[in-house]
């Protein structure tokens, strides 16, 4: 693991979960003591927290129970008492019975029920009372999982100060679902409270703003909400994003080498009879994870004789879960009565085809069961990642092993390699056990190399920096008033640039010749709801003309919109280079030492391009003309989709979807957005037109400044003496970041005065 030292910035790390990390374990002597418990949420959090140190805020497992704060190593855990009566309502009723059915596609019937709704609030208010309580000033506050998702509103009224991050672990649902809740409205507004939100897909993070925005009114830009000022709070911003979690891949890997434990998976083997494949399944008991499917799957091959009960075994991990829960003991019934069926048809004496555990092991057991395993099914039905897909490649160094994963994991997005199967396919399913118990050595190793590639690639610490990264740049952002109060990072008028900046910009603006580049949306002009709403900030647009009109300063504007589109906004961009639809749309390219000029536009769209270009858009308008909520937008170069106003989300995304599939048949670059898919004739970027733009100009450093996922081209080409900085959170490869338009603008004013004297104030 890397050093994660740095992620908090020295701000205390409070932790807040459901349940703390943790299990009391009795001796034979009658002495407690306590051990980090299973689950995915420990496994992927134990190592962060272990270099960060932290107060862990939960509770202890046991119902009526007062238990003082205590340490374990780096952790001080606080717990939180729940009597008998808020565990059957809150945590078995409301969060297992009513929000994981749900959140998980309602694979299971949601239940809902007034008296539960009403204790999940209080047990929240308890949690929130109890952070506010235990957190020092400044801290950052990392509220997990759907248990507590009224957590981060409750928390941010008591202790304005905190910087609160909310992490989701299973799937958000789809709009249409989610609508079923009757305090839907209510459960958005309390994650809103957050600064930060991370979810496991990009698909999950898509339905909570898409969710958001129909339930609460509050505009979703990109990754980013902008949830509005009140009477006695200034507007603030949420970042809403995807941050797939990971595993500590060396720990794992480190276990699978250890001779004890690659003795014991060979122990393992043996005691099953050496068979020719061994099947392994490791899940909680749940309903979500597949396991009724993976049987049936199984119970059919054995029955049609397509394998063969004395040279396979498969042992199936079932670690016991929520036992007091309805649902939950009905699946271990059934569970049980099939596994006896299936070994009481195709067993034989000392030989059973399926072994059933149903209790936990330790890491050192797991990894050696991994290492035995042939196969490994991860089949659930819906699954906000998997992290056991994850352990099993990272430790299988020999690259041998096949892993069939469902396509309904979060972990499918990465682990492509997989063989990728449709749980409720019981045909397909069973096509894919007998393909991955006779695959050949050579494609095992192809496919499990590229599996333990993405899970190298992407591990907890990358997770880990990715997320804490993005909260970290929301505390810094965040700042004491003249009177000691806490402000909220958009503050118009009282902009303040970091040091850091204040350094590189000093030194900026000595070089005899500079670009400074500049997105629009989001940097120079605070995003609305409507794009034609959007005004550059006059402050930006002072410092932007002294800075053109200086010697040896070109000004460039880089914008996704076209030209036309940006006129709109009533932009004055005299004397300025201006890049419109991506770079596809060029003018003031003139100024150059060389004379190079982009002149209007690019020049022409060829005779191809222009067929190509009318062709689709009489299609896009035969097709997608009469759907209400569609928009066409026409750009010289090409034509934008838009769905946003599509009243139902799902045939919003399939009208896209149809839309690409068309236009990638007219050999069109499609560029995607939210509800909104752009295609165009050329393949242009901003990083390509910022090369055009340093190609023409004298020579000399840039300074560029943009906000959205496509100014990330730009970032990617800047070398060591440019300055790149990211106007608001969200994972960025520019060196440095600013909270917000207003902060933008306010070192666009110091560059303009450092450079001509000219002082530009904050009005
Ligand atoms: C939720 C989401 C998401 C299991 N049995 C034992 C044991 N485990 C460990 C596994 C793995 C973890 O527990 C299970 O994690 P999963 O990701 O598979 O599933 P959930 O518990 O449902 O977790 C899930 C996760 O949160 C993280 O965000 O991926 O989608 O549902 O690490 O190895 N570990 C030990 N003994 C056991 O018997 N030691």
């Amino acid at each position: 693991m890397t050093d994660m030292q740095d992620m908090t910035g020295g701000r205390e790390l409070v932790m807040v979960s459901n349940r703390l990390p943790v299990d009391r374990v009795v001796a034979d002597d009658g002495s407690t003591a306590w051990r980090t418990s299973p689950g995915g949420l420990v496994t992927a959090v134990e190592p962060i927290v272990e270099q960060l140190g932290c107060v862990w805020v939960g509770w202890a497992g046991n119902a009526d129970e007062r238990i003082d704060p205590f340490e374990i190593g780096s952790m001080r855990l606080a717990p939180v008492e729940l009597s008998g009566e808020d565990v059957e309502l809150y945590y078995e009723g409301f969060s297992n019975g009513t929000l994981w059915p749900l959140y998980h596609d309602v694979i299971a019937q949601p239940q809902y029920h007034r008296e539960w709704w009403d204790r999940y609030q209080q047990v929240n208010r308890r949690f929130a009372e109890r952070v506010a309580q235990e957190a020092a000033d400044d801290a950052i506050v990392w509220v997990h999982d759907y248990q507590l998702q009224l957590v981060p509103a409750m928390l941010r009224e008591l202790r304005p100060d905190l910087t609160i991050a909310f992490f989701l672990h299973i799937p958000f649902p789809p709009s249409r679902l989610f609508a079923q809740l009757p305090w839907r409205k209510r459960i958005v507004e309390g994650l809103l409270g957050a600064d930060v939100i991370g979810f496991q897909q990009v698909t999950d993070a898509v339905a909570f703003r898409t969710t958001a925005e129909r339930f609460t009114r509050v505009p979703a830009l990109g990754n980013t909400i902008v949830v509005p000022a009140t009477a006695d709070r200034s507007s603030r911003t949420v970042l809403a994003q995807e941050f797939p979690i990971s595993i500590d891949v060396e720990a794992f890997a480190a276990v699978a080498e250890r001779p004890e434990v690659l003795r014991r998976a060979q122990e393992i083997r043996e005691e099953l009879g050496n068979p020719r494949t061994l099947m392994l399944g490791v899940d909680r008991l749940d309903y979500t994870k597949g396991i009724r499917h993976r049987l049936k799957a199984y119970s059919e091959l054995l029955a049609d004789g397509e394998i063969d009960a004395s040279d396979i075994v498969f042992v199936q991990v079932a670690t016991p879960s929520r036992e007091r829960v309805e649902a939950y003991r009905q699946l271990r019934d059934e569970v049980e009565v099939t596994v006896g069926r299936i070994n009481g048809e195709h067993g034989a004496i000392g030989r059973a085809p399926l072994v059933y555990l149903h209790r936990a092991y330790t890491r050192d057991e797991m990894v050696a069961l991994y290492l035995a395993a042939d196969v490994l099914l991860v089949t659930p039905l819906r699954d906000g990642m998997n992290l056991v897909a994850k352990e099993y490649a990272a430790c299988r160094a020999d690259e041998r092993g096949v892993l069939v994963l469902s396509e309904f994991a979060g972990a499918a997005d990465e682990l492509r390699d997989a063989l990728l199967v449709n749980p409720h396919d019981i045909e397909g399913l069973k096509a894919a056990i007998v393909r991955a118990a006779h695959m050949p050595g050579e494609e095992q190793r192809r496919r499990m190399r590229s599996l333990r590639r993405a899970v190298y690639d992407n591990d907890v610490a990358h997770w880990a920096a990715g997320y804490l990264g993005a909260v970290q740049a929301v505390a810094e952002s965040r700042r004491v008033g003249p009177s000691g109060e806490w402000t909220e990072p958009i503050q118009v008028g009282a902009a303040f640039v970091p040091r850091s900046i204040d350094d590189r910009v000093r030194r900026l603006a000595a070089r005899p010749s500079l670009i400074v580049a500049t997105d629009f949306d989001g940097t120079l002009a605070p995003i609305v709801s409507r794009p034609q709403d959007a005004r550059i900030l006059p402050r930006a647009a002072q410092a932007l003309d002294v800075l053109s009109a200086s010697p040896g300063t070109g000004v460039a504007l880089l914008t996704g919109r076209s030209l036309a589109g940006l006129a709109e906004t009533g932009l004055r961009s005299d004397g300025w280079i201006v890049s419109g639809s991506h770079g596809s749309e060029l003018v003031g390219l003139d100024r150059g030492a060389d004379g190079a000029g982009g002149g209007p536009a690019e020049g022409e769209l060829s005779e191809d391009e222009a067929q190509r270009l009318g062709r689709l858009t009489r299609r896009f308008e035969r097709m997608l003309g009469g759907e209400a909520g569609v928009r066409l937008e026409r750009k010289p170069f090409g034509i934008a989709v838009h769905a946003r106003e599509v009243p139902d989300r799902q045939q919003a995304d399939e009208l896209l979807a149809a839309a690409v599939v068309l236009g990638t048949a007219e050999g069109m670059h499609v560029r995607e957005g939210k509800e909104v898919r752009e295609f165009s004739v050329r393949a242009s970027d901003k990083g390509s037109v910022l090369r055009r733009i340093r190609d023409a100009l004298p020579p000399g450093p840039v300074l560029f400044l943009g906000d959205d996922v496509t100014d990330e081209d730009v970032f990617a080409t800047l070398g060591p003496d440019d300055l790149g900085i990211k106007v608001g959170a969200g994972e960025t490869a520019a060196s440095e970041r600013v909270p917000d338009a207003e902060t933008a603008a306010a070192v666009l004013a110091l560059l303009a005065e450092l450079r001509t004297g000219i002082v530009i104030g904050s009005e």
